[in-house]
């Protein structure tokens, strides 16, 4: 016998809910979110809409795939034998290297980058402002507030100037090839501390950026950076596998991959990653951000694409990280012009960027709200939590 319950919209089945509920008590989290949402979603009941919220906000760490972590192969051993380096990037889909990066220029760029925090008021000041350690509730991407300290940020030379960096582009000459050339692209991270539902989830960055697929990718910390605060995750050899499909996620890029099966056996790799280390990947391979559970401080990377000449980008990739500032605004402030439109003496192929690449299932704007609310559920709790204690 069903038992439906009938409300104002209509009704559902409590017998379908309760199995969806036991499903997820029982660890199968995904699949009874997912029939939860349907019977939901359907119904239009608020009760039952509100217990869904409830259960993603008291899931939510599970929605990102929890993780295990394999060290990363430290490849600076091979730096000095271009093909046995090439034929590693090709065979695991990532390059790792410690200590590559001049700790004065990621120092100076970081002091920059918490001036402007501090000012804007998202960290505390004084002499402890190059911690970052964060204040209030976390800015996040899109956000007006965000903006207006990240509208100063991506002025900065040292951003720019990080991509081109001589260690770095003797990294990615040795890795790509001699006629590796970054992107104007720069991109800053400003990641709040204790927001593990915002971590970047994983995906690939052919979606975004698109063009040639041997585009790589640059990630740094900028100072050091464990697994805990938030560092940079790849999923070995998962390059190999082609294009992914997405769905919507709170964080970065609000994309996240959606996995097949196999990869089941692929294996996460990570490290505690220490000022001046760097990591490389081509832009099919899975890569996430981990969950940052440092209480306080806010973790800064900064990251960059490059490729050879005479492979294919699109337009994006040629202008600042949001394109809300035009490169004259952005040059207004430099001591050097020497930086400046650089890319224009380079031999690319301009291709144009396909918007379907990038384009989310019909139910995001649903999942979209829905996470949102669960979102705001946790970090209202967390705070009352925190007063308490
Ligand atoms: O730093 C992050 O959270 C994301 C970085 C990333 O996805 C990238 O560098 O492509
Ligand atoms: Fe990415």
């Amino acid at each position: 016998m069903t038992n439906v319950m009938t409300g104002p919209e209509g009704g559902y089945d409590m017998e379908a809910v309760r199995q969806a509920e036991a499903m997820i008590e029982s660890g199968d989290y995904e699949t009874g979110i997912a029939r939860l949402q349907k019977i939901a979603r359907a119904s239009g009941d608020e009760a039952l809409m509100q217990r869904l919220i409830e259960l993603r906000a008291a899931g939510f760490e599970k929605i990102n795939p929890k993780v295990k972590l394999e060290p990363m192969f430290e490849a600076n051993s091979l730096l000095d034998n271009v093909s046995a380096l090439r034929e590693r990037l090709a065979n695991d889909g990532y390059l790792f290297f410690r200590s590559i990066v001049p700790l004065e220029k990621l120092t100076d760029l970081r002091a920059q980058i918490v001036d402007i925090l501090e000012q804007e008021g998202w960290i505390e000041g004084g002499e402890r402002r190059m911690d970052a350690v964060a204040r209030g509730v976390p800015r996040r991407e899109g956000q007006p507030k965000f903006f207006k300290a990240h509208d100063r940020i991506v002025r900065l030379e040292a951003l720019h100037a990080m991509a081109h960096e001589e260690n770095v582009m003797q990294v990615m000459r040795r890795a790509l090839g001699d006629t590796a050339f970054p992107h104007p692209l720069s991109i800053v991270r400003l990641i709040f501390p204790d927001s593990p539902e915002l971590a970047t989830p994983p995906h690939q960055d052919y979606p975004n950026n698109q063009g040639t697929p041997n585009l790589t990718a640059a990630w740094m910390p900028l100072a050091d950076c464990a697994i805990r605060d938030g560092s940079l995750a790849v999923l070995e050899g998962s390059h190999k596998f082609g294009v992914l499909p997405l769905k919507f996620h709170l964080g970065a890029g609000n994309r996240a991959a959606v996995l097949p099966e196999e990869f089941a056996r692929l294996r996460w790799v990570g490290a505690d990653f220490r000022a001046g280390d760097l990591l490389l990947f081509p832009s099919l391979t899975v890569h996430k951000a981990m969950e940052n559970y440092n209480e306080r401080q806010m973790r800064l990377s900064v990251d960059f694409r490059y490729q050879l000449e005479g492979e294919a980008l699109t337009p994006i990739c040629l202008q600042p990280h949001f394109e809300r500032l035009s490169w004259d605004e952005i040059y207004a402030d430099w001591q050097s012009d020497e930086l400046q439109y650089y890319w224009r003496d380079k031999d690319y192929v301009e291709v144009p960027w396909n918007p379907a690449l990038h384009e989310l299932p019909p139910e995001h704007v649903d999942e979209a709200y829905e996470q949102e609310l669960a979102f705001s559920m946790v970090l209202n709790r967390r705070r009352e939590q925190r007063s308490m204690s």
